[in-house]
């Protein structure tokens, strides 16, 4: 596997663990942890040997703090809209990658850190992480999706609170307001990560690649559109030598042997 200065990628079986690693500044975004991210989830995406990722972070204080406060002091203005800074995160981490990836989410998740682990598919947290997008005390506000990702996922009353306030939100709180999939203790977070993307990993990869796109169209389209779009991708899916053994090996009381095809 490729070396990072930011990041440690491991591929373990067939699901690649990425872990920002910057635990002295807790993790925070920078442009290198940024272009990494982008190499590293284009090789997990281009490896067919790997069926899902998790993200997650270093140490055990942060998955990200945020955005990289001390690089962003110093960056001159125009250089954020130049460079249109953060859109490479939306355009070849979300969108360019087709197959899932979990995070899982060990401490504090600020800004562009709880950017990022609202980019996943879904977020495993552990009890100890925290919430929140305090850009507003910075004299800014959620650049990376914040806004509106977050007040997708838990709604208008509680994404105002924290964007207003940036006051951060617990594990529970995350879990209850629909932010966050599972909560588990600190210990069980990456095995409970790792069964989680194994078995993802271990069901056939197109129905995985078209369950991911109809759940993202909910989020893209109307119902009615939404709607005709999931029958015709479950239509494209009946199409695949996998459903032929799907369902065969249920009506024969076996374990199906995928193919991707
Ligand atoms: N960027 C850079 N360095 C950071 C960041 C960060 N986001 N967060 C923490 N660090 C560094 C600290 O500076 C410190 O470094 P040093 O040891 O060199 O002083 C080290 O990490 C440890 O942090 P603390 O000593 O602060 O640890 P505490 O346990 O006291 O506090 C907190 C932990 C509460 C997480 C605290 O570090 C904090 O508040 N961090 C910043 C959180 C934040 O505001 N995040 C949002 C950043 S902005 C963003 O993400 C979106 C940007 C959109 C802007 C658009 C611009 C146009």
């Amino acid at each position: 596997a490729a070396t990072y200065e930011t990041l440690l990628v491991e591929t373990k079986g067939a699901v690649t663990v990425i872990t920002l690693n910057r635990p002295k500044a807790l993790n925070a975004l920078n442009s290198t942890v940024m272009a990494e991210m982008v190499a590293a989830m284009a090789a997990f995406e281009a490896d067919a040997s790997q069926g899902c990722a998790i993200v997650t972070g270093s140490g055990e204080k942060a998955f990200a703090a945020g955005a990289d406060i001390k690089e962003m002091a110093e960056m001159p203005s125009a250089q954020f809209f130049a460079q249109d800074f953060f859109a490479d995160w939306t355009s070849k981490v979300v969108k360019a990658t087709r197959k899932p990836w979990i995070a899982a989410v060990n401490g504090f998740a600020l800004g562009g850190g709880c950017e990022v682990a609202m980019m996943a598919d879904f977020i495993i947290a552990s009890e100890t992480a925290r919430f929140g997008q305090p850009e507003v005390t910075l004299g800014v506000l959620p650049g990376m999706g914040g806004s509106q990702r977050l007040t997708r996922a838990v709604g208008k009353a509680k994404a105002m609170d924290l964007c207003l306030t940036g006051r951060m939100m617990g594990a529970e709180e995350a879990e209850r307001a629909g932010l966050v999939a599972r909560v588990v203790p600190a210990a069980a977070l990456m095995d409970e990560a790792m069964k989680a993307a194994e078995k993802i990993a271990s069901l056939p990869p197109l129905a995985i690649k078209a369950n991911k796109e109809a759940v993202n169209l909910a989020f893209e389209t109307t119902l009615d559109t939404g709607l005709v779009m999931e029958r015709r991708l479950f239509q494209v899916l009946t199409a695949t030598r996998d459903k032929e053994e799907g369902m065969a090996a249920f009506v024969e009381k076996r374990a199906g042997v995928w193919k991707g095809e």
